[in-house]
């Protein structure tokens, strides 16, 4: 297949680049070192943090009012690897892909695997659809899905996730990521209690399908589509019927997913506590689910979060092992910039994190003394990281500068005619 984006092109722009990126890195190293890191030790952590792109993020989002399509976006779930595959040329950190299913359902998935395998991808967490409709579909989930009154519905449901499984298997996947529009908009409409028995009952169907290696993360949001109530509204439902399920179900944290204002690094400490923390959606949020780009609104509350997982890594806590992925709609920008920045302000964040003195920290807590232990973390979250980001990067074979190579190659031009528009303009994910 035709390299898309040319190493060399990245090799020609790191050369402008790389004596200053030199210099700098070794002036934050030492300044790093006068704080007793060892700025190597902390580059090379970095090799086992990788976040996976969403498939469905490569096509420009929208909203429910309008989608504006940019040129050459990928029209099948091959052109999506395409672009997957080029953010991560230029960030080395995204070498995993997250697909859904129906949507990116192909007739091979053999073909699909060895597609990926070329362009050096894997599959991380299949997710299953069963908030829409899909043509030709037997029984509509308007009224819900795995937790509809209707057993015929159920039913169907609990078949797509199963075929979810065995498409996953195929690709190479050993999780599972269940996320129902189900709920109500009005009150009165839904008996709370029957709606989650009926999900209980068909995610353990779901949950025997499960290979032995497999995990099935359960999504939480609290509003959206319905607008009333959501049969998996919080974490702690989420949580309540991941521990009913069983060892392989956990809690998966898809950031804009919570009540305003809520302290999500506390509740991934507590999922982390009891061996329940599946992994992350990143994005970013003013008002609701917005979707936004991760690090671009909240950027403390992301470092916050990380610095939990970083102090369960310290703390080697037992069966903390999360899945890291993006979930944004993307749409105004082009979606692989987006892509390409967020990436890179999550492992900027996970970065950050590394640098907070634990031993400091932990004697600040005991004695008490609340403005040093923030003033710790602070001190982490203040230090400009970018020289290690981009030295990893470089070392990598990637961009120094993802967005400025990324710009120069002109790849949706160069695409354009390949990939002509599908005048599909109507409004996308929210
Ligand atoms: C729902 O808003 C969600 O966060 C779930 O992860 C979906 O699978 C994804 O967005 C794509 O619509
Ligand atoms: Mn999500």
């Amino acid at each position: 297949m035709k390299e898309i984006i040319d190493q060399n092109l990245i090799h020609d722009h790191n050369l402008k680049n790389s004596k200053s990126l030199e210099k700098d890195f070794e002036f934050l190293g030492e300044q790093l070192q006068q704080r007793g890191i060892r700025i190597e030790e902390i580059i090379q952590k970095l090799d086992s943090f990788m976040i996976a792109i969403p498939s469905w993020g490569t096509g420009t989002g929208g909203t429910r009012f309008a989608r504006f399509p940019g040129i050459a976006e990928p029209r099948n779930t091959f052109e999506k690897l395409e672009d997957c595959s080029t953010i991560n040329k230029l960030v080395r950190c995204c070498p995993m892909v997250s697909p859904h299913f129906p949507w990116d359902k192909v007739d091979d998935l053999k073909e699909l695997k060895e597609f990926a395998d070329n362009l050096e991808l894997s599959f991380g967490s299949i997710n299953s659809n069963t908030f829409q409709d899909q043509p030709g579909q037997t029984h509509s989930y308007k009224f819900g899905s795995l937790t509809n009154v209707s057993k015929e519905v159920r039913n169907q449901a609990i078949k797509h996730n199963v075929e979810c499984i065995e498409w996953g298997k195929v690709l190479g996947s050993d999780s599972l990521t269940v996320w129902i529009g189900d709920g109500s908009n009005l009150p009165g409409q839904q008996h709370f209690t029957h709606a989650l028995e009926r999900y209980l009952d068909s995610c353990s169907q779901i949950y025997e399908s499960l290979p032995d290696n497999w995990q099935m993360f359960l999504e939480h949001k609290m509003f959206e589509p319905a607008f009333y109530s959501t049969v998996i509204q919080d974490w702690g439902t989420s949580v309540l019927c991941a521990m009913e399920l069983g060892p392989k179900a956990k809690s998966l944290v898809d950031l804009g997913h919570h009540a305003p204002n809520v302290n999500i690094e506390m509740i991934v400490a507590r999922l982390i506590q009891f061996q329940k923390l599946a992994g992350f959606h990143f994005n970013d949020s003013k008002y609701g689910d917005d979707d936004l780009d991760s690090g671009s609104i909240n950027t403390y509350q992301q470092f916050l979060i990380l610095n939990e997982l970083v102090d369960a890594e310290y703390r080697k806590a037992k069966g903390f092992n999360p899945a890291y992925m993006l979930d944004q709609s993307h749409n105004v920008t082009d979606p692989i910039e987006s892509l390409i920045n967020s990436s890179v302000e999550v492992q900027r964040s996970y970065l950050k994190a590394l640098l907070v003195n634990r031993e400091k920290l932990q004697d600040y807590q005991d004695e008490n003394d609340a403005l040093m232990a923030s003033n710790e973390l602070k001190l982490a979250y203040n230090t400009d990281v970018s020289p290690i980001l981009a030295m990893y990067r470089m070392r990598a074979g990637g961009a120094i500068d993802p967005i400025a190579t990324y710009r120069s190659a002109n790849y949706r031009k160069n695409l354009e005619s390949a990939r002509p528009s599908t005048n599909s303009n109507s409004s996308g994910i929210v």
